[in-house]
């Protein structure tokens, strides 16, 4: 998708700090950490939201939950973290990529909404 920035991050044309690329994934810190440790897990291909998963596209989403505990080893979070991923407009979400927020390094909120 040209007008997506997530694309424009896989693409290199925007850039972006890697914590962990494979042929199909792509994680990267967020611009606006929420937490100590904060980065995204994109699948390279556009996916819009978790509102557009379906049948021929759940392996990348299969790929990125068993990416991320590893991605988590790596950076140190040995004591747990947070996997957040906001669908839709009442969901908040601002970048319409499929992109899963992993928060962690700190003593989370026990709030959600
Ligand atoms: P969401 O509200 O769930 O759609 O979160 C989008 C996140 O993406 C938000 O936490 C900020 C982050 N973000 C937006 N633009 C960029 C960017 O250009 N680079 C990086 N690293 N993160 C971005």
């Amino acid at each position: 998708m040209s007008d997506c920035i997530f694309c424009k991050i896989v693409n290199g044309d925007i850039p972006s700090s890697k914590v962990y690329e494979d042929d199909c994934v792509l994680a990267f810190n967020d611009i606006n950490p929420q937490a100590k440790v904060h980065f995204l897990v994109i699948p390279k291909s556009h996916i819009g939201s978790v509102d557009e998963i379906n049948e021929s596209n759940s392996n990348v989403v299969s790929h990125i939950f068993t990416t991320i505990p590893k991605i988590a080893k790596k950076v140190g979070l040995t004591n747990g973290y947070r996997v957040i991923t906001n669908c839709g407009q009442d969901g908040c979400q601002s970048v319409k990529h499929l992109h899963f927020h992993v928060l962690g390094g700190e003593q989370l909120s026990e709030k959600m909404a």
